[in-house]
């Protein structure tokens, strides 16, 4: 079905609810398109906006303000009875089918569509709401929402789980199979895009008034295809068949300029009129976001490239059909793909025509939102704040100035101040080949207007410096925006520094490390107080709740309620039971109950036999040199070998141990696609060698998604964080996996060492190399010649054997580390490695003491729920207060 198919719209029985409109509430309605208004405003909307409710000074309603109470009766009946009409409605209206004849597939769609309908409500509740108390909003600008999926998310928060259930056993349905029918929005990589929709998850959770803002790709992360060892990329196709979690806004829609050239303003030397030839539109599709425990409902508006008015009739009747539709392929094109690049940049000019079409559409609609408010531009940081996740979304900082000066006719200097205290900045890595950065001539082909601000910003910039630290030319060349290479290139980074008031990295190790390294002399010039640390965090509703069933139900007994889900330092109560034997049991019970459902997934997914019985060792992320899949596998050929040493007798004594693999490599990234390879094609030596049976299995899932962690992620005995100190800016799913019960193996490196310091470093298996001793490793690494330890070359000989197949295909990943520096320093942790694998085994094979570094691990881990980090961020950077909406009398 074509991308259009989302254009189903919502139905509310009409015997149950009141006057509401789902999803044309006043706040979207962009002031710079006068005749959508009358469309779209009615009812209380409309009766707001003409009582001038949005343009004066609002005040707080509170629960004798008639206007919100009001609502509270609106809400849908939430019994079973209501249900079932809703969702018979939704088969019967929108999809035109009967009871009696659906499949699972269309008895998700209706089920989905009728539980949209409640959160679309709750939507614009909440959006009136805060638009009528003039709340301050947090936009959360990222290029990337890796949502997963929401059918169950949103059951959970509504408190509708079993209600569904019943409905759908009623007609013959399990409801586990039918969540199992949705399919991933999968609109990201990895860590940045997943921590992205954990961020809005938060927001929503805890009535802070914010919205995502990003793109919606027609194809999402490719879907990834094991063929004969090696990753296959096809596309992902989401979008084929209608999504219940989408609100198309076609009157959202805002114009995006590119190419062109520049007129000067005779009246001022900073104004410029873009007279620009390629004009495309976007248009808004909303996706809202349940709030668990709280009526408010978040919002992540995806941008898509509209192409119906590209159709050229002039072109068509002359008989030219290509040319014709030719602009709505180009524009088409624009939100088509995600670029499938973790950790690198791609450079591409199609990348930078799409950050700009995300940047340029969402400061209109900020900027539609905020005059509204009939305040001057100058109160704009006050009503709105803006946090640019990486790099990818800086041109917002050039857009802004660009409206504020060319558009909106203020000084330069006025409009620094408002960009400036309206953005902050957080960075996400300092991977030398993930830094963005785009050629001026490109640049200055696409956007000249922006290039021409960008060129003012580093002057002014410069000039401030200079007078700070005269003469220092060195410096200057340092910290231009500009750097002066053949071509000259914009460093986004510094742009998004500079155009921000707070800088932040996401774990402390992390911040620490850009405030000596990248953004060091930026610390010198702007003072330390700028630059801040704020540890990431995950979502304990999907993370825990969603994902992990019955270890929930017991938090939720040792708690007393539910509770926990949305404060996670209530887990501290879990300590209280660490010597009750039973309920000691009953955690492990837990544990096993999913592995075993793990191990079936794995049938399913890949043939392959495990035993539940088995330490499950899982590894589990995007595959990066960085993060060392290379050195987790050389372990299992190592163990291999002495395993082939071993008497049948003595190898049964052995643990058992399941070694799991799973992750997508960037299509365009070799090696990462080598140690896929690798890692089948010793699974496939292993996994056959009778000698081996249980004692060793090594499985690869293909396609890793979010879907995909929420079963693996609460199977894990241990888990693998292994990144060469310094290179991982934080992890996510090491938060996840110990929130499940999990323990870490790992470097010193990321979250890894907050975890270490909340859980004790008794419940975590720390091995490897400082970051600080990282440097003088690589340098002694350029010019000497690695000494592999006996394990490692024991690794490499078997493989050099032909073991594994062809030793030629794997002899580059050797080569890496024997003739090219090793970067990663595999040769160095190596040994070190091995000792932890060691002491991992041991402590499992005392069962008592694995199980209290579970339950101990969980008590302490609050530290590392989304809701923390939000908080933090509201209080420190955005300066924005919970809004619930319950205070206006629901
Ligand atoms: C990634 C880091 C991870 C981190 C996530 C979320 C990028 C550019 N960075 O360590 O590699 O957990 O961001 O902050 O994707």
């Amino acid at each position: 079905m074509s991308q259009n198919s989302g254009y189903f719209s919502s139905t509310i029985p009409l015997n149950t609810v009141k006057a509401t409109t789902p999803g044309v509430h006043d706040a979207d309605v962009p002031v710079a398109r006068p005749t959508s208004l009358k469309r779209v405003l009615s009812g209380p909307a409309l009766k707001t906006m003409l009582a001038g409710g949005a343009s004066s000074q609002p005040k707080t309603p509170t629960r004798d303000d008639g206007e919100f109470r009001d609502y509270s009766h609106s809400e849908i009946s939430r019994d079973v009875a209501t249900i079932k009409n809703s969702v018979v409605m939704h088969l019967t209206a929108t999809f035109l089918r009967t009871p009696a004849n659906i499949d699972s597939g269309q008895a998700y769609l209706a089920s989905a569509f009728s539980v949209r309908d409640r959160l679309l409500q709750r939507w614009n509740l909440t959006n009136e709401y805060h638009d009528k108390i003039g709340a301050k909003r947090v936009y959360y600008m990222s290029l990337e929402f890796l949502i997963g999926r929401t059918f169950d998310n949103a059951l959970l928060a509504l408190g509708l789980r079993e209600e569904y259930s019943k409905v759908l056993g009623d007609v013959g349905f399990c409801l586990e199979d039918i969540i199992d029918e949705e399919r991933d929005a999968a609109l990201g990589n990895g860590g940045l895009g997943r921590l992205a929709a954990c961020y809005v998850d938060s927001m929503a959770c805890s009535n802070y008034p914010g919205w995502g803002y990003g793109l919606r790709y027609k194809y999402g992360m490719f879907q990834q295809q094991i063929l004969n060892g090696y990753q296959v990329e096809a596309p992902d196709c989401w979008l084929d068949s209608p999504n219940p979690w989408e609100f198309p806004r076609p009157d959202v829609t805002y114009p995006v300029k590119f190419y062109g050239h520049l007129v000067r303003d005779p009246q001022s030397e900073h104004r410029f009129k873009w007279e620009s030839n390629v004009v495309y539109d976007a248009m808004a599709f909303d996706v809202p976001v349940p709030g668990y425990g709280t009526t408010n409902v978040g919002n992540i508006r995806l941008w898509s490239c509209k192409t119906n008015t590209l159709f050229d009739l002039n072109k068509f009747n002359s008989g030219d059909y290509q040319g014709a539709t030719g602009g709505q392929v180009a524009a088409q094109i624009l939100t088509d793909v995600l670029y499938p690049n973790d950790n690198t940049s791609e450079g591409k000019e199609l990348r930078l025509r799409q950050e700009y079409l995300f940047c340029s559409a969402t400061m209109q609609d900020i900027l539609a939102r905020f005059r509204k408010t009939n305040r001057p531009l100058s109160d704009l940081p006050d009503m709105a704040a803006i946090q640019l996740n990486d790099t990818h979304p800086t041109l917002a900082v050039p857009e802004l100035l660009r409206i504020l000066i060319d558009d909106e006719g203020l000084s330069w200097d006025e409009a620094w101040e408002i960009t400036t205290r309206t953005f902050a900045f957080t960075n996400h890595t300092i991977l030398p080949e993930a830094m963005e950065k785009w050629p001026v001539p490109m640049l200055d082909k696409i956007l000249p207007r922006h290039m021409g601000i960008i060129y003012d910003i580093n002057l002014f910039f410069l000039q401030t410096v200079e007078k700070q630290f005269p003469g220092d030319r060195e410096l200057l060349r340092k910290i231009s925006i500009i750097e002066e290479s053949n071509p000259q290139q914009v460093r986004m980074a510094f742009l998004a520094c500079v155009g921000s008031h707070k800088v932040n990295g996401v774990a402390a190790i992390h911040s620490d490390i850009i405030k000596q390294t990248i953004f060091k002399d930026f610390v010198r010039i702007q003072g330390e107080a700028k630059f801040i640390n704020k540890t990431n965090g995950v979502s304990p509703r999907r993370w825990m709740n969603e994902c992990n069933p019955d270890m929930s139900a017991l938090l939720t007994e040792v708690v007393g309620d539910r509770s926990w889900v949305n404060d996670l330092t209530k887990l501290n109560q879990l300590e209280d039971r660490i010597s009750d034997a039973g309920f000691r049991e009953r955690w492990w019970a837990a544990k096993q109950k999913n592995k075993e459902r793990l191990a079936e997934y794995i049938l399913t997914t890949t043939g392959i036999k495990v035993s539940a019985h088995a330490l499950f060792d899982v590894q589990v992320k995007r595959i990066h040199e960085y993060k060392r899949q290379l050195m987790n596998i050389f372990s299992v050929i190592y163990r291999y070998y002495q395993l082939k040493q071993m008497s049948p007798e003595q190898r049964e004594q052995e643990l058992h141990r399941v070694v799991i693999f799973a992750g997508k490599a960037a299509s365009g990234y070799w090696v990462a696609k080598q140690v896929i390879k690798l890692i089948n094609s010793v699974a496939e030596v292993i996994n056959a060698d009778d000698e081996i049976g249980d004692v060793l299995k090594v499985v690869f899932i293909p396609d890793y998604s979010v879907t995909a962690a929420e079963y693996i992620i609460p199977a894990s005995d241990i888990s693998q964080h292994i990144s060469t100190a310094g290179t991982e800016a934080s992890g996510t799913s090491n938060m996840k996996f110990v929130l499940n019960g999990g323990i870490i193996l790992g470097t010193v490196d990321g979250a890894n060492i907050e975890i270490g310091e909340e859980v004790g470093e008794e419940q975590i298996f720390f091995f490897g190399c400082l970051a600080h001793e990282v440097e003088d490793f690589r340098h002694y690494l350029r010019f000497n010649q690695p000494k592999p330890d006996a394990a490692l070359q024991t690794a490499f000989d078997m493989i050099q054997r032909n073991t594994f197949g062809d030793a030629q295909l794997f002899q580059p990943l050797i080569d890496a580390i024997m003739r090219g520096g090793d970067v990663y320093l595999l040769s160095v942790d190596f040994p070190s490695y091995i000792q932890a694998h060691k002491a991992v085994e041991e402590a499992y094979r005392n069962h008592d003491e694995w199980v209290t570094k579970s339950i101990l691990s969980v008590a302490r881990m609050s530290k590392f729920s989304s809701d923390r980090s939000i908080q933090e961020y509201a209080e420190e950077v955005w300066n924005i207060e919970p809004q619930p909406v319950l205070n206006c009398g629901l």
